[in-house]
């Protein structure tokens, strides 16, 4: 009996241990919530006395909104960094941060600093190591409010990724004036393209109920510049321009404004019709014109800092002024007309196509917008994808960028992985941001990137601009998967800056997000690196693309046709190769670049081997530079994709003690599923091309397990769209 009770003691005893070690484990579990402004307690000694003595107080000059908001990133950011609540008064004492600007701050207008201040513009700043009254300070000051609060985060950054302080001269700006996210979220709480859950828009509940999250999302916006936020989807409904919904909209509006966020809403074409029951929409009409701009001073009314609206029309079956025999340059007029006394702009997308067979689709956008440059009001932007076709994984830019020096052009991206595995793949954007705005144009010499285009148009038209669409959704980590988080991160920062390296943004997230171990860093960082080239082999390397299953954009389709649209258009492969002719014997999309861009591209010899057969047809046998012929070289480039998951597999596996066992197990699950997307890429693209090629697939490689009919009727682990 005692020998049972000391057993059963001893069992005991076990077990508070076991439920002592998992409750530790949890303590140190993330959810992921926090996103980069995780401040959790600095675990460098020499870092954190630097900082203790330098973070002892915050003084800021009014309690203006936003002012208020960087002080309490601020404060939430010591503390939880230094375990040591700052002080937060007018004393000036050593280790005192003044936030604010000349025109609030006695402090800072009797600084020398306003010669620097003045060059940091509307939204820029200033942070400065100096000494007032014999005390050791640090400054952040700014034109504008927002300045000081895009400072206020640089400053926490540069705590996240243990700089040191103590001696520092910054100036910023922000380098491109419109940074917007264009959200593509449906009144009935789904998200088109969101692979996160559902809206954050919580439409029920507003305008009365304004969640913490709605705060936290501007917050994490600011953290990196975005400053407008389209909320709904360009597919739009009218009824998002209704008064019930308008008034829905303030709210987000006003809980977003000390965040420096504008809110923008799509416009539907057919509103005029569907909520304001005119008989037509059509952009002459002067009722029509009139509904638009009593409908801009309506919301102007609710929303006085709104921003304007995003269009899509006559595009994929939504209306338009071609639907009147009006040009875009109507439509959108109309509507910039109604916005512009209010200070609006007009975001007008110039992802439009037809429908048809037998176009090629590469080419509809440019031919549908080169006649109308010039043709818009000066607070219109047309809104060309960064790729001509859709947002692949791997496209040459828009033929648009540099072609349209009299119309400012705002590029869109895809932050959402619509064609990369959705949140279920680890891809890192930022090397496909920069590969479009790094792009050479050509179209005012060598060396006109994407970047001095869009740029350029702050000179000439004094205004600039660029929007993604987010991964941004209820999942309690907000992108699905948290390396999701990266890009929306990376296109924050690119839109400041695009001139950042991809590198560097990659590191400072992982140091925000995970660790501060230098060799966690590294492998970390040099995975996501490679992780869009990855994502690229695994749908198809050297140029192609759009092979994939044509109704949920996720798994190959190489093989799909049916009585609108063929595969068979976008890899045109036959017995004597693969690959679009795109040049002048065939679409001539290539034409419509530059000459010099024209020529490098239409070259199998010249042209980059990425985009090789996006403009040309292929032989087989084509010897690429690699020794390899072009069916080997496909081949290999379907094989790496799996060795290269594997491989993150690995390294993942390899960092487990780095971090905690939440996110660990997370990315974990999600690249083994990675995994086999990849298998499933591999095996019935090859099998499918090989019925052109009819090549043997080099017996080096494993075969295939199936054969090609088992890959194409492999089903869609979960269609939304069916799932009623
Ligand atoms: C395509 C998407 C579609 C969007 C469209 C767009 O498949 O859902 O509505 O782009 O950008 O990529 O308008």
């Amino acid at each position: 009996m005692e020998k049972e009770i000391t057993n059963k003691l001893k069992m005991k005893g076990v077990l508070l241990s076991i439920i002592m070690i998992t409750v530790a484990l949890n303590v140190f579990a993330e959810s992921g919530y926090e996103l980069w402004m995780r401040y959790n307690k600095i675990d460098d000694k020499v870092v954190e006395i630097e900082y203790k003595k330098a973070l002892k107080n915050i003084l800021i000059s009014s309690t203006q909104p936003t002012l208020n908001a960087a002080n309490a990133e601020l404060n939430l950011a010591i503390t939880g960094l230094l375990g040591m609540k700052p002080s937060n008064d007018n004393t000036l004492v050593d280790g005192t941060i003044i936030i604010g600007t000349p025109a609030n701050s006695d402090i800072i207008r009797d600084l020398n600093i306003a010669s620097d201040i003045a060059k940091t513009g509307e939204e820029g700043y200033v942070i400065k190591s100096t000494f007032i009254n014999g005390k050791s300070c640090t400054v952040i000051a700014a034109n504008h409010e927002i300045g000081a609060l895009y400072g206020t985060f640089h400053f926490i950054r540069l705590l996240q990724t243990f700089q040191s302080i103590s001696n520092l001269n910054i100036l910023e700006f922000p380098k491109l004036k419109y940074r917007i996210l264009n959200h593509w979220d449906n009144l009935n709480g789904t998200i088109e393209r969101g692979y996160a859950g559902y809206t954050l828009w919580d439409w029920q509940r507003l305008p009365m109920y304004v969640d913490q999250r709605m705060i936290d999302y501007a917050r994490a916006n600011a953290s990196v510049g975005i400053n407008g936020t389209v909320l709904n989807n360009v597919n739009a409904s009218g009824k998002s321009l209704s008064k019930e919904y308008l008034i829905k909209a303030a709210a987000l509006a006003n809980a977003f404004r000390p965040y420096g966020i504008k809110v923008y809403l799509t416009a539907r074409f057919s509103a005029p019709i569907e909520i304001g029951y005119l008989k037509t929409a059509d952009p002459l009409d002067s009722t029509v014109r009139k509904w638009w701009k009593d409908k801009a001073d309506e919301i102007y009314s609710y929303i006085p800092d709104f921003g304007g609206f995003l269009v899509k029309a006559n595009s994929e079956g939504q209306p338009g002024p071609q639907d009147y025999n009006r040009t875009h340059a109507d439509g959108a007029n109309m509507m910039a007309e109604a916005l512009a006394p209010h200070g609006g702009i007009v975001m007008w997308r110039a992802f439009v196509y037809e429908n048809n067979r037998h176009t090629d689709r590469a080419g509809s956008g440019y031919i549908e917008f080169i006649k109308l440059n010039g043709k818009f009001n000066k607070n219109v932007f047309v809104q060309p994808k960064n790729g001509a076709i859709d947002f692949q994984p791997r496209e040459p830019f828009h033929p648009l960028f540099g072609q349209m020096p009299d119309t400012p052009l705002m590029p869109e991206f895809q932050i959402t992985q619509e064609y990369l595995g959705y949140s279920t793949n680890l891809v890192y954007l930022a090397p496909l941001f920069k590969e479009t705005l790094e792009s050479d144009t050509y179209t005012k010499g060598k060396g006109t990137t994407v970047t001095n285009v869009i740029e350029d148009y702050q000179r000439t038209h004094g205004m600039s601009g660029i929007a993604a669409v987010p991964n941004i959704g209820t999942d309690i980590n907000w992108t699905g998967h948290v390396f999701g988080q990266a890009n929306w991160f990376a296109f924050g920062m690119l839109a400041w800056n695009p001139d950042y390296t991809s590198e560097k943004i990659a590191k400072d997230w992982i140091k925000m997000t995970f660790s501060h171990d230098e060799t966690f860093i590294k492998v970390i960082s040099n995975m996501m690196m490679q992780s869009r080239e990855t994502a690229v082999d695994m749908r198809g390397a050297l140029g192609l693309n759009h092979i994939m299953n044509y109704a949920t954009h996720y798994g190959p389709g190489p093989w799909y046709k049916n009585l609108k649209w063929d595969a068979i258009e976008y890899h045109r492969a036959d017995e004597f190769g693969l690959g679009v002719n795109r040049t002048a014997t065939g679409s001539n999309v290539a034409g419509q670049y530059a000459p010099e861009v024209a020529k490098l591209f239409s070259n199998p010899e010249t042209c980059p081997q990425k985009f090789l057969l996006y403009f040309n047809h292929v032989s087989w046998d084509y010897k690429m530079p690699s020794g390899r012929n072009l069916w080997e070289e496909l081949v290999y480039h379907y094989y790496k994709s799996v060795e290269d998951v594997k491989q993150m597999e690995k390294i993942w596996d390899g960092i487990e003690k780095n971090i905690d066992a939440q996110r660990f197990n997370h990315v974990k699950q999600l690249l083994k599923a990675q995994e086999e997307e990849a298998i499933w890429w591999r095996d019935g693209s090859v099998l499918y091309f090989q019925t052109f090629s009819k090549r043997p697939i080099p017996a080096k490689y494993p075969m295939p397990e199936h054969n090609l009919n088992y890959y194409k009727q492999i089903p869609f682990p979960y269609d939304w769209k069916d799932a009623y």
